[in-house]
């Protein structure tokens, strides 16, 4: 047996240091020892700062409850402090088997040209395979590269604040298209009642079955984020959705394998020598491919 099926082996039983090293292993580039696509992940995104990882935190604590055990990638947790601070909040909790029922960890992008396209799908699988019920990837929302991430998700949630500029942000970031579900968070403030009112018309233009819900929630009192634990399980995507998340896939391969391209050197610096032309530095690559 390879180091690779001996870890999922040991991880498949419970063993979350085997579990740890195998996706170390699997985000280091190892190929993954289980078919690609047996899992399913809820990618949660959103502006910096409007409580993803507060919200985050308080529907752990409602699944856990319910005895349903959750993991979570968190792909650049925007501060160590605050990536931190989830999982300090976990490690700290008091009823032992509970923690048993979280498992949290965070992923660089800054560690994978090109994007983390070759592992997170594998990662997800792996999480499923070893029997998490539940698998999360945090993103912040704030642009391109982070939609590519959130897009290999099979779901997403939209967190958004009460702040006018928040709500642009998302729009303009276009996850707006992408959610199948919609929060408002930190509810507990006077201006959330019009955000989410500005949403829902927002995406009233084009009302049809598959428009997203619009919820509000409060991380901080934990109002409302029973109901959105329960709506979460039967949200549905649409096919317009399912077509932007395979597009963004598709384009964030195609830039992996333009990175990570043989040629990519040479072929930048006939570049800029002036010696091709970008359409002939496209053939060039794909050749190569
Ligand atoms: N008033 C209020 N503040 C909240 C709520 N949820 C989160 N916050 C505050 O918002 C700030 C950001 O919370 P985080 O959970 O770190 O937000 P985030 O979206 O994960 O942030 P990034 O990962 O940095 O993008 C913190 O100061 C939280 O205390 C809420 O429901 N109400
Ligand atoms: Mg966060």
């Amino acid at each position: 047996m390879s180091d690779v099926d001996e870890l999922l082996e040991a991880a498949r039983a419970g063993d979350r240091r085997s579990l740890s090293k195998l996706l170390t292993l699997v985000e280091d580039g190892h190929n993954s020892p289980l078919e690609r696509g047996i899992g399913s992940s809820l990618g949660i995104t959103g502006p910096p700062g409007v409580g993803k990882s507060s919200l985050i935190g308080k529907m752990i604590d409602i699944w856990v409850e319910r005895g349903e055990s959750v993991a979570v990638l968190a792909v650049d947790p925007s501060s160590p402090r605050s990536g931190g601070a989830l999982l300090g909040d976990r490690m700290r909790m008091t009823n032992a088997d509970s923690s048993d029922l979280v498992f949290i960890r965070s992923l660089a992008t800054r560690n994978h040209p090109g994007g983390l396209m070759d592992c997170l799908t594998a990662m997800v699988d792996i999480l499923s395979e070893c029997g998490w019920d539940k698998i999360l990837i945090e993103t912040v929302g704030a642009g391109q590269s982070e939609i590519r991430v959130v897009a290999f998700a099979d779901r997403i949630l939209l967190v958004d604040g009460p702040d006018r500029g928040d709500i642009i942000q998302a729009e303009k970031a276009g996850i707006m298209e992408l959610a199948d579900l919609i929060v408002i968070n930190k509810s507990d403030l006077p201006e959330a009642e019009r955000a989410a009112k500005s949403v829902k018309s927002a995406l009233s233009v084009g009302e049809d079955d598959s428009t997203p819900d619009v919820l509000m929630v409060s991380a901080h009192s934990g109002e409302g984020v029973e109901d959105l634990v329960d709506q979460l399980r039967n949200t549905k995507t649409s096919a317009d959705r399912e077509r932007l998340r395979v597009r963004e896939r598709l384009i964030s391969a195609w830039d992996y394998t333009l990175l990570n391209s043989t040629e990519l050197d040479s072929t930048l610096q006939a570049l800029e020598k002036g010696s091709i032309t970008l359409q002939e530095a496209v053939d060039r690559i794909r050749k190569e491919v």
